[in-house]
């Protein structure tokens, strides 16, 4: 194992400046008030190190934050994650899997940074990202159309959209940075053509639902983890917008077309099996985004807390 198999470091980020639907912020609370660390403590084992209370960052959002190269909120998201990125390095370098609650996706600029700042100082490697996702969330500030963070994290955590100022993202270091050959996307089905672009011209792996449609869930998983290679160090980002909104509906960018459960429950527990997991966002969870509140709010935290078990190993007999 690359992580303490027995020790989890839990951030819950209460936050939902990379995009422009509040509700997102409340995701963490509603998972842990289900139960989900319950579970993971009681029933499968795991100590955990940590809050479970919800970080709002409240003392780190600037009075003004005026756009910036297009970015909306850029002050904000730029604090939180640089703040998130200390809090998520300091569990892994301790030996820590660190599993973050979003939160909306921009948040993977923190945790992404932190874990690769982390494995880079303990054990000298550099880590893979499976990013499970509608989309690809690789936007730089001048491809994006709508302005959102949340769809612009891998740009700026592998360095494809760069930035000197250190109030906005220009506190990412090469120390923070990820390779983009160690990316691989599953879930793809949502990409902008900027975005297109971007992956073609960089090479970088990406597993569409045409993908999984045409070889099934299992060889895909198979390729994607060939991709990364053996004992790699792999940071999971998973984004319940992948899953079909019949399984998470509660979600901002909802795609249809997407995951049924069990792919996803598949996928956490594939990356579980090769016990080289050293970190897991769960994120894009919006218990306010339902038409019948409490049934799809429900059901989209539900199937957030069974993946996320499903990454810990609780389907292993
Ligand atoms: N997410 N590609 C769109 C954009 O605004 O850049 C959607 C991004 C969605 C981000 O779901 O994490
Ligand atoms: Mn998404
Ligand atoms: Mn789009
Ligand atoms: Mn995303």
């Amino acid at each position: 194992f690359l992580s303490n198999p027995e020790d989890i470091g839990v951030v819950a980020v209460g936050f939902s400046g990379g995009q422009g639907k509040s509700g997102v912020d409340a995701a963490p609370s509603a998972l842990i008030e289900s139960g989900l660390l319950a579970q993971l403590q009681n029933e499968l084992n795991y100590k955990l190190h940590g809050d479970d209370k919800v970080n709002a960052y409240n003392d780190l959002v600037p009075k003004e934050d005026p756009p910036y190269r297009n970015m909306k909120n850029p002050g904000t998201v730029s604090a939180v994650t640089q703040r998130l990125s200390e809090q998520v390095y300091s569990h892994a370098k301790e030996g820590r899997m660190v599993l973050t609650l979003g939160g909306d996706h921009s948040i993977a600029i923190g945790t992404i940074a932190g874990t690769a700042k982390a494995i880079r100082e303990r054990l000298g490697r550099e880590i893979a990202v499976i990013w499970v996702d509608a989309h690809a969330d690789i936007n730089t500030p001048e491809t994006s159309d709508s302005g959102n963070i949340h769809g612009m994290p891998v740009a700026f955590v592998s360095g494809l959209a760069k930035e000197e100022k250190p109030e906005y993202f220009g506190w990412l270091k090469s120390e923070h940075m990820l390779n983009v050959n160690k990316l691989v996307y599953i879930g793809l089905r949502d990409v902008d053509a900027g975005e297109k672009k971007i992956l073609r011209a960089n090479g970088i792996k990406a597993f569409s639902m045409f993908d999984i449609d045409r070889y099934g869930i299992g060889r895909v998983v198979e390729m994607a983890l060939a991709h990364i290679g053996n004992d790699t160090p792999i940071h999971l980002s998973f984004d319940v917008d992948a899953l079909d909104p019949m399984w998470a509906p509660s979600t901002g960018t909802p795609v249809r077309g997407g995951l049924t459960l069990r792919e996803g429950d598949f996928i956490c527990e594939s990356v579980h099996l090769t016990g080289n997991l050293v970190a897991v966002d769960l994120v894009e969870v919006n218990p306010s985004l339902a038409a019948d509140r409490e049934a799809e709010a429900n059901e989209t935290i539900r199937a957030g807390c069974s993946l996320v078990r499903c990454a810990l190993g609780e389907s292993l007999l």
